[in-house]
């Protein structure tokens, strides 16, 4: 069975909603404290040298990481999970998802941890990165044009995504005010009978 290390709401949370939603069963490990030296983190960083979850480990014993990597596998089992090979929408749905982890996740990279990266300038680095986070997200938003999911009536992977990062920063009343149709995707999502368990599980249900 695959194996999930991750902590509660955060990264592994996207991976545990793919699974779930796709009926591939897993087990989760709970890392927290990863993000800091100590136990935990030594143990991940010999899965992942990145030290970062989702870090997955496989049925066979490799390592899978990168949540769009995740994402990618789960459709190999379930290309329901996406749009339909030949329309436009499907070019949308690779061009978001790799714009996100592409573009939104390394924002958190940066603004978490902001010391590591810029020791003499933390608080502007976070403030940047920020700032700039919004303005990604702003863009997103013109991009969304279905309802109830960000490619009309079939749920597929990146609303999970919308869901799960909706709980992030800049967090639900920012999301609600600046991006509605962001904010009404991830709410469409957290109504979804099957996730509930998962959604509850890590914090993400509101
Ligand atoms: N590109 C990775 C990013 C994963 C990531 O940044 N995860 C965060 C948690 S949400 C993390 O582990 N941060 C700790 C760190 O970077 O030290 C992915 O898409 O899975």
């Amino acid at each position: 069975m695959i194996t999930v290390y991750g902590v509660p709401g955060w990264g592994s949370t996207l991976s545990e909603a793919m699974l779930t939603l796709a009926e591939i069963p897993y087990r989760f490990v709970n890392v927290d404290g990863f993000d800091q030296p100590g136990t935990q983190q030594e143990m991940l960083k010999k899965l992942n040298p990145l030290g970062q979850v989702p870090t997955l480990q496989l049925d066979d014993g490799s390592i899978m990481t990168e949540s769009a990597a995740v994402a990618l596998m789960i459709l190999d089992q379930r290309p329901d999970l996406a749009p339909p090979v030949g329309t436009p929408e499907r070019q949308q749905f690779w061009r978001l998802l790799v714009w996100l982890v592409a573009n939104v996740y390394p924002t958190f990279t940066y603004a978490d941890y902001p010391e590591r990266w810029a020791s003499n300038a933390a608080e502007q680095l976070q403030e940047n990165c920020k700032a700039y986070r919004k303005s990604l997200y702003l863009w997103l938003e013109s991009q969304l044009k279905a309802a109830p999911y960000a490619f009309g009536e079939s749920l597929t992977l990146l609303d999970i995504y919308i869901c799960v990062m909706r709980s992030w920063g800049p967090r639900h009343a920012w999301f609600k005010e600046h991006t509605p149709k962001f904010s009404a995707i991830a709410d469409a999502v957290c109504r979804v009978p099957a996730l509930q368990e998962v959604l509850r599980n890590n914090d993400i249900l509101t």
